[in-house]
């Protein structure tokens, strides 16, 4: 039987969501978000979106000197595709949240489509005791946030980053972030083919099941025509099911920590390398090749 088309993992490794008492697989040190990069790089991610920490507290830091040396040893240890976010903070200025990706000139970083409510608070009830002080008011304390992303806030964003020749990875949340989209191409910020990362299961955003999918799908089709690439992340225990689900609609995925926590039901991941392999495996055996970082990069048409 004729192969299928390649299948796109992206890994996600850290994030801004989950602190260091949910998971001692969380990385968080230069070192385990490198090591971590890497592994997920071999395990058959090709590429790495990445947010950095404090190596201190564990806290989600965006100043650019806490990406630099995990950058510095991915790079040397890998040929995946870097994905530098723009949205690890809930409470930057887009200025300050864009500063890592300008510094690094990536060749993807991500975009967000549109502002919502971003929500993690529920997670706080679920331990009383924190090994760093920031978490519980941190985790809590998202109840009362907004992500903001407003037109202004993502044509700054657009044209600030235009001349690095970075792709987007475009953070669609709900179906008008598309909708968002579609009205910035039409005035020109941004040129296909685009590449749409559909986020389902944040609380305040699109809730993650395959209808709320297949919705998003058929909303990019009648916008985008051909003209995009899409990927699935699902926040929490539907991540893989979700991913694998993705694949087969004929689209790519992306895993990691950042995402979920989780390996299987009640089962907490050893490390992000452990989801890729899991996800790789189930794709593989229903007859999908992984695109290798070089694919991927003739697929998403980035700048090599
Ligand atoms: N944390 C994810 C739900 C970003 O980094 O800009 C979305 C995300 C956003 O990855
Ligand atoms: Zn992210």
């Amino acid at each position: 039987m004729a192969r299928k088309p390649k299948t796109i993992i992206t890994c996600a490794v850290t994030g801004a969501i989950h602190t260091p008492t949910m998971s001692d697989a969380l990385p968080y040190t230069y070192d385990q978000i490198a090591d971590q990069a890497i592994a997920a790089a071999g395990a058959g991610a090709s590429i790495l979106h990445l947010h950095a920490r404090n190596p201190e507290t564990g806290a989600p830091s965006i100043n650019p000197d806490d990406f630099a040396p995990f950058l510095q040893r991915i790079k040397q240890a890998t040929d995946a595709v870097v994905n530098i976010s723009t949205g690890g903070s809930l409470t930057a200025t887009i200025q300050e949240r864009i500063a890592p990706a300008k510094a690094f000139s990536p060749e993807m970083c991500s975009m967000n489509m549109g502002s919502l409510n971003f929500s993690f608070h529920g997670l706080a009830a679920r331990y009383t005791e924190w090994k760093f002080p920031w978490e519980r008011d941190y985790v809590a304390g998202s109840e009362g946030n907004i992500f903001r992303n407003t037109f202004k806030d993502i044509k700054e964003a657009a044209e600030t980053l235009a001349p690095h020749g970075v792709k987007f990875e475009h953070e669609i949340y709900d179906v008008g972030h598309l909708y968002n989209l579609k009205f910035m191409m039409d005035q020109g910020h941004f040129k296909a083919p685009i590449f749409l990362q559909f986020v389902l299961g944040i609380l305040g955003g699109i809730g993650a099941d395959v209808e709320n999918l297949v919705f998003l799908k058929r909303t990019a089709d009648k916008l985008f025509g051909d003209q995009y690439r899409w990927s699935v992340l699902a926040a929490g225990a539907v991540q893989i099911p979700l991913a694998v689900t993705a694949s087969q609609m004929g689209g790519h995925v992306r895993v990691g920590l950042e995402d979920s926590l989780f390996i299987s039901r009640g089962e907490l991941a050893e490390s992000n390398a452990q989801q890729v392999a899991k996800v790789r495996r189930i794709i593989e055996d229903l007859g999908h090749d992984i695109a290798t970082p070089d694919e991927a990069r003739a697929i998403l048409d980035l700048k090599g």
